[in-house]
């Protein structure tokens, strides 16, 4: 059976590139094919979190999700770590991945910086975890940015590797949802860098909760070159923060980027600002109003965290038990 599962980490408030490269793919995606969403709160903690602010994540990133458009009555909602399964499904796979499989991650060299003997083990294991996230469901169809790919390469090579090891077909293979309009975003201080919650600036990223002034002033300040905007998309291969700026002009008036660089071509960076700041807030005002409104009903929040973690368990239990039978494992 066909399902889509994918989540994003509590580590702070979600933003631009969070909704143009995840969410607003799913809303579409939820249309199609069954879905699973997660907070997934178990790879946050792979880096220092403050509990209280890591509690008030979770309950964003769920009004999120809501707000932005997932139905959570069609498509559940829930937090991982209320899902024992992954964890435990974690440590089975963990022992059947061999470690010069983790030792190609390169996500792990980039966050793990120059001090590697001072990274946390969960840093390193995160990719199973993630193995684990997908193969408790049997989900079949992974949406994946590119900073993803390896990951995913990493779960089906773990999947097959059990499925050899027990000589039974036991783990779908998930594939990966390759979503061509899901864009890439830069920070708006660094066009070379991905926005990025941990990005220390806050200038670096517009959040789905910036108010309009906010979001005005950001793109103001964002990064710019001297120049006036190109007249060919070719153009901005030198020029990275023009790109990032008409990816994001393109991504939210639903045109592509060639028909963004018409539109602008010759224009000052100041006047194309303006005109980027109204599309945003228009599109945005809705979703921040929505998020902030959720978040003053933590109970209705509760409710749905509840009823995923239900929904969520229910389907996670079967292949559990079906992995601790192959194994030889006393199931519940
Ligand atoms: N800049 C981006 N452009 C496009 N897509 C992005 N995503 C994140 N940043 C961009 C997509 O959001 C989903 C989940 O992200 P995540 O929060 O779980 O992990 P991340 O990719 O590490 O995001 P951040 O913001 O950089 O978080 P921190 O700072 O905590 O590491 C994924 O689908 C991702 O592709």
């Amino acid at each position: 059976m066909t399902l889509v599962f994918s989540g994003i980490q509590p580590t702070g408030n979600l933003h631009l590139g969070n909704y143009l490269g995840a969410i607003r793919q799913w809303v579409t995606l939820q249309q199609q094919y069954p879905c699973l969403f997660c907070v997934v709160d178990l790879h946050a903690i792979t880096v220092p979190q403050d509990p209280a602010a890591l509690r008030q994540h979770i309950y964003e990133t769920a009004a999120t999700y809501i707000a932005c458009g997932i139905n959570p009555e069609k498509s559940p909602i829930y937090a991982q770590s209320t899902v024992a399964g992954h964890a435990e499904l974690a440590w089975i796979l963990s022992c059947h991945a061999p470690l010069g499989w983790l030792n190609r991650m390169t996500q792990f060299k980039e966050k793990a910086g120059k001090d590697k003997e001072k990274a946390v083990l969960g840093l390193y294991s995160y990719p199973v975890l993630m193995a684990a996230d997908i193969l408790l469901f049997q989900a079949t169809h992974i949406p994946v940015g590119e900073d993803q790919k390896q990951h995913l390469e990493l779960a089906r090579d773990i999947a097959g590797a059990f499925n050899r090891h027990y000589a039974q077909e036991f783990f779908t293979l998930p594939e990966p949802l390759i979503l061509p309009q899901a864009a890439r975003i830069m920070s708006l201080r660094d066009g070379t860098k991905k926005m990025s919650k941990s990005d220390p600036s806050d200038y670096s990223r517009i959040t789905l909760t910036d108010d309009a002034d906010t979001i005005r002033l950001k793109l103001r300040k964002a990064k710019t070159d001297p120049l006036p905007l190109p007249e060919t998309v070719a153009e901005l291969e030198e020029r990275l923060e023009a790109k990032n700026l008409l990816t994001l002009y393109a991504a939210f008036k639903e045109v592509t980027l060639a028909d963004a660089v018409t539109a602008q071509a010759g224009n000052t960076f100041a006047v194309f600002k303006d005109t980027l700041a109204d599309v945003m807030i228009e599109h945005l005002a809705p979703i921040s109003t929505e998020i902030k409104r959720l978040l003053g009903d933590v109970a209705f929040l509760d409710t749905v965290l509840q009823k995923g973690q239900q929904a969520a368990s229910a389907r996670a239990a079967g292949v559990l038990n079906g992995v601790k039978e192959i194994i030889g494992l006393p199931t519940l």
